[in-house]
């Protein structure tokens, strides 16, 4: 019985054959050590050059993020690409507003001991500075034939997985970005004429470094405090 419903499941959903080649040894090991070197210079920076920046560079990120899993291949992501100079101005005034708001009150005085290494503060700068601002929103629900919803598993760590990507790709080419998360985040949504099953998860300036850009002196974890082999 279990295997007649298998069959005709495939003929529905039919698997191809997976594409893999199998690395050298010794290619697999350059490879690991090669990501994990260049991933190791990634620095979240908060100053940003106005300089342009190719499209491209960040279409392929994008596209790169939109391969990460996601549960039930349902891909609830969106990705906002904001360029237009009036709008970053909106978004940096809108923000800079409940950042105020924020960092004069809103916040314990333990989160705000925890922010002080990293210098963070209510100026957003790099809303406007950028070349790009990509807003990434969670589809929290899916929009199915005639408005009908389609509910979405997992979409918050799907989409976590993906910005992770994101971060990467934008750093493998040579740019550098803020995952920045304005906090309350609503007006993003009304800003950019959103629809309402989906929900901003982070905002992430994109471009070159402003001159004589610094960052706080942090450390990352060994790998023996991370990691437990059992
Ligand atoms: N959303 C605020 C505060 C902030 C919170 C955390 I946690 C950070 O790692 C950095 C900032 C802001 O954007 O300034």
């Amino acid at each position: 019985m279990a295997a007649e419903t298998t069959r005709i499941e495939r003929v529905e959903h039919p698997f191809v054959p997976l594409r893999y080649e199998r690395p050298e040894p010794t290619a697999q090991l350059a490879a690991s050590r090669g990501f994990l070197e260049r991933l190791s210079r990634r620095r979240t920076v908060r100053t940003f050059s106005s300089e342009p920046v190719p499209l491209e560079l960040v279409q392929n990120a994008i596209a790169a993020a939109g391969t990460a899993p996601s549960g039930a291949h349902q891909q609830p992501w969106t990705f906002v690409v904001v360029t237009d100079p009036e709008l970053k101005r909106q978004l940096r005034a809108a923000a800079e507003e409940e950042e105020r708001r924020n960092y004069d009150g809103r916040m314990s005085e333990e989160w705000l001991r925890a922010l002080a290494p990293l210098g963070t503060d209510a100026v957003k700068s790099h809303l406007e500075d950028a070349p790009y601002v990509i807003v990434v929103l969670e589809q929290v629900y899916g929009v199915g034939e005639n408005g009908a919803k389609v509910k979405h598993y997992y979409a918050r760590e799907s989409v976590g997985i993906a910005v992770g990507l994101l971060l990467a790709g934008l750093h493998e080419a040579g740019l550098v970005a803020l995952t920045h998360t304005p906090s309350p985040m609503g007006f993003i949504r009304e800003l950019l004429g959103r629809p309402a099953n989906e929900r901003p998860f982070c905002v992430i300036p994109v471009g070159f470094p402003a001159e004589g850009t610094t960052v706080p002196d942090l450390e990352r974890k060994p790998l023996a405090e991370i990691m437990v082999l059992t």
